[in-house]
């Protein structure tokens, strides 16, 4: 949660610099400083990319947008504005709602191919309030370093989204007698010849679930073009990588699904592994697991000593409600554990929550508090970091220090 801005010099410069690389850092309006380890973690901060505000620019083309951690300081729900954005292949800039299509296909009794109103048609219409996390969220912060996009922890973001049962979008189908996956492809095309597809599946009992949705919109609005127009897939709970936007195809399948994206990525150890491990077995990601933050306070604020002090953020249980939030720290004493104060249950289970804490009296520094959350289903927090070398699924307690003055 390292925010910290630079001289005006060194932000003229980098606005030069990127000025340069395009178009778009053009109104560059700053550099941020993701604090990763190892570095390097600064990166240009740009209000200047379509229905973007101000946003961490991780790559240009095609978009690879952070949302600043400040934007979820204000509330559960990340205007559309600040939500991060995530493409792995380039997509189109302009789709044409009255033209487009989701054909359905593979194991059903009848292939069909819907216009946006026959899927609007298909049933009943539900809102759910659900946060979109990259499986890489917070990624960059690995130690060891791993590769693929150094992500802070701004590539997730809670919205509100509304749509159709993705169960009633395929009884127009109807599945055919041993149905067992869905797989389903948007409108990004690859950029190299024979590169894979970007394309996703869900088993049949998620696919079948009362909250998996195909939605078109995002927090009352149209989904924007970033963000998949006119319609994505919503996994409430599991990583977002399963909630392709721009969707364009639906396929039955009546076995595993062998696709890229399935069976060789977005996957990590089923065991426990070092990074010197070499063969071990894998699993595809999917649950979130729970995750807590602080934003009243960045790593190395200052707060006042014999002062109370009120420390704020928000968290999430994952795929399960959230159950408790606990400030934990280190003393001379060994650890210690205050519990939080929950706020209101504005978004439900799958959204993100409010919690706040009061101290009594700052009596020195806080060396690494941090904040750790638990939900119904018993997942906490671990104490240090589940290694894997892609970095999925971080959720190890985030630790700041205060200074006490
Ligand atoms: N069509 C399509 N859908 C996609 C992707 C993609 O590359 N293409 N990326 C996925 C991944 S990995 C993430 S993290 C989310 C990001 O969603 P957002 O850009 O709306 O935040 O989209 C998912 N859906
Ligand atoms: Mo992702």
């Amino acid at each position: 949660m390292n925010d910290s801005r630079l001289s005006r010099r060194a932000l003229i410069a980098g606005a030069g610099t990127a000025a340069l690389a395009a178009p778009a850092l053009a109104k560059l309006g700053g550099m941020i400083d993701l604090g990763l380890p190892g570095g390097p973690g600064l990166r240009p901060l740009s209000p200047a990319f379509p229905g973007k505000g101000e946003m961490i620019v991780q790559r240009i083309r095609p978009p690879l947008l952070e949302t600043p951690m400040e934007a979820f300081a204000k509330g559960i729900i990340t205007p559309n504005d600040r939500m991060f954005v995530r493409w792995n292949w380039p997509f189109p800039t302009e789709v044409k709602a009255a033209e487009h299509r989701v054909a359905i296909g593979g194991a059903v009794k009848q292939a069909v191919s819907l216009s946006l109103d026959e899927i609007a048609g298909a049933g009943e219409h539900v809102e759910i309030v659900a946060i979109n996390q990259c499986a890489g969220n917070g990624r960059g912060l690995s130690e060891p370093r791993v590769t693929g996009t150094q992500w802070g922890n701004g590539a997730m973001g809670c919205a509100k989204w509304t749509g159709v049962r993705l169960r009633d979008v395929l009884a127009k189908a109807g599945l055919a007698e041993g149905a067992k996956r869905v797989r389903y492809a948007g409108l990004d095309v690859t950029l190299t010849e024979g590169a894979p597809q970007f394309i996703k599946s869900l088993p049949m009992d998620m696919a079948m679930r009362d909250d998996v949705l195909v939605a078109w919109a995002m927090n009352g609005e149209p989904l924007p073009i970033l963000h998949g127009f006119p319609l994505r897939i919503v996994v409430p709970g599991w990583f977002s990588t399963y909630w392709v936007k721009m969707l364009a195809a639906i396929e039955v399948l009546t076995g595993e699904d062998d696709s890229h994206y399935v069976a060789e990525t977005y996957r990590w150890p089923s065991v426990p592994v070092t990074p010197q491990a070499k063969d071990f077995p894998t699993v595809p990601i999917t649950a979130m697991p729970p995750r807590a933050f602080i934003t009243s306070h960045a790593d190395g604020a200052v707060v006042a000593k014999g002062e109370p002090l009120t420390l704020e953020g928000f968290a999430f249980g994952g795929d399960a409600a959230l159950e408790r939030v606990d400030l934990v720290g280190t003393g001379r004493g060994g650890g210690w554990e205050i519990p939080c104060d929950l706020g209101p249950d504005e978004g439900g289970q799958y959204a993100f929550r409010r919690w706040s804490v009061r101290l009594p009296q700052v009596a020195g520094d806080f060396e690494g508090i941090g904040v750790r959350a638990k939900n119904v289903k018993g997942a906490v927090q671990p104490e240090s970091l589940v290694w894997n070398r892609s970095g999925y699924a971080r959720n190890v307690i985030e630790r700041i220090t205060l200074r006490a003055q």
